[in-house]
């Protein structure tokens, strides 16, 4: 299957862009905002101020491109706890985010505007899940989409497969992104599955499958605006696959070098999704170096209000541990709220 491509791996156009200067540099905007909170949340974990946080370095392009499609008010995001960068293009304040990494239940749930379903950690049950948000949509008449993440990995798990197929079945409009990683934590891509490209999968739901370099923002953007566009006329789902890398290790308490070398590691960081943005800005003159230092002042205290906003959040109650599972607490939740109270 080919790749779709827009830049190539230095950031210079391989084609004509289909996105205006406008986009372009607010797309770039948006990757820089992301690496930046991604790098101060590993800081502030090795600092004990963030619980385990699954970093996403190198996959800024892939998630951020498929975020910028979509409207917050209208579209729906369903995340798996890898994209962060897209909840947050989406439009989820940052200090929501770094209380949701402290799992902080103050910073579980969007906000009013912001249709996002909380971060899965089970692998693929957001598919279906996903498949099922999609569908009501169109019973409720809307023209709204889903977009919904996953690794490699998590393909080979059964809901992916029916989340796939009841979406391909019902028309619903839905996007599946597969971030193609390389790796579920330790296993390579190559020891999940058969086929050589995840995309080809989509065959078989009957429904388009797309390859596309995930390190690349005007490819992953483009085609999910096509994705987009698709499931809004009420054509039904894409499947989307990203290639790209986890340069970062899977989570804080990974350590890659285990199973993988750093060659493997520094080839993908040579195709840094933000390099290869800010070159084809610069190759475009569309920035400059004054613009970026700017950028980076206006990204740091941005950041830095957010997390004294987080820090000035009380502390979350232990009894708030069995408090938002059902509508109403089971019997025994109650009697462990009641213990958690002092009550019991
Ligand atoms: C149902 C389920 N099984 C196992 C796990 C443990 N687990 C956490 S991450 C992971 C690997 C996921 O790899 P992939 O889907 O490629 O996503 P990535 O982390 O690379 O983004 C596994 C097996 C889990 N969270 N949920």
């Amino acid at each position: 299957m080919d790749t779709v491509q827009y830049l190539d791996d230095t950031g210079r156009p391989l084609q004509a862009l289909p996105l205006g200067p406008e986009e372009l540099i607010q797309g770039y905007r948006a990757l820089r905002r992301a690496r930046h909170f991604d790098e101060k949340a590993v800081l502030l974990q090795r600092q004990g101020r963030l619980g385990v946080y699954p970093p996403f370095r190198g996959q800024e392009a892939a998630q951020v491109g498929v975020a910028l499609c979509l409207r917050a008010e209208h579209d729906w995001l369903l995340p798996s706890y890898r994209e962060t960068a897209a909840a947050l293009t989406f439009g989820m304040p940052i200090h929501k985010l770094i209380l949701s990494w402290r799992a902080d239940p103050a910073g579980w749930g969007a906000p009013p505007g912001v249709n996002m379903v909380q971060f899965y950690i089970p692998i693929a049950t957001q598919i279906p899940q996903a498949a099922g948000v999609a569908y009501a949509q169109r019973l409720l008449g809307k023209d709204a989409v889903a977009a919904v993440f996953i690794g490699d990995g998590g393909t080979s798990e059964g809901d992916f497969h029916e989340g796939l197929n009841f979406a391909a079945v019902f028309s619903a409009p839905l996007l599946v992104v597969v971030q193609n990683n390389g790796w579920a934590i330790s296993v390579p891509t190559r020891k999940q599955m058969k086929v050589e490209r995840i995309a080809l999968r989509a065959q078989g739901y009957g429904i388009p499958g797309v390859v596309v370099d995930g390190n690349d923002l005007v490819a992953v953007w483009s085609v999910a605006k096509a994705a987009v566009e698709r499931a809004r006329r009420g054509e039904g789902p894409t499947l989307i696959e990203a290639l790209t890398y986890r340069v970062a290790p899977h989570t804080t308490s990974d350590d890659p070098s285990r199973y993988r070398s750093e060659e493997e590691a520094r080839r993908w960081e040579a195709r840094d999704p933000i390099r290869r943005m800010k070159n084809c800005l610069l190759h475009l003159g569309l920035w400059s170096e004054e613009e970026e230092a700017r950028l980076n002042e206006e990204l740091e205290a941005e950041f830095e209000a957010e997390l004294a906003l987080a820090d000035r959040a009380p502390e979350p109650r232990p009894w708030e541990i069995v408090e938002q599972v059902y509508q109403e607490m089971q019997p025994d939740q109650l009697a462990a709220w009641r213990y958690l109270r002092g009550e019991a």
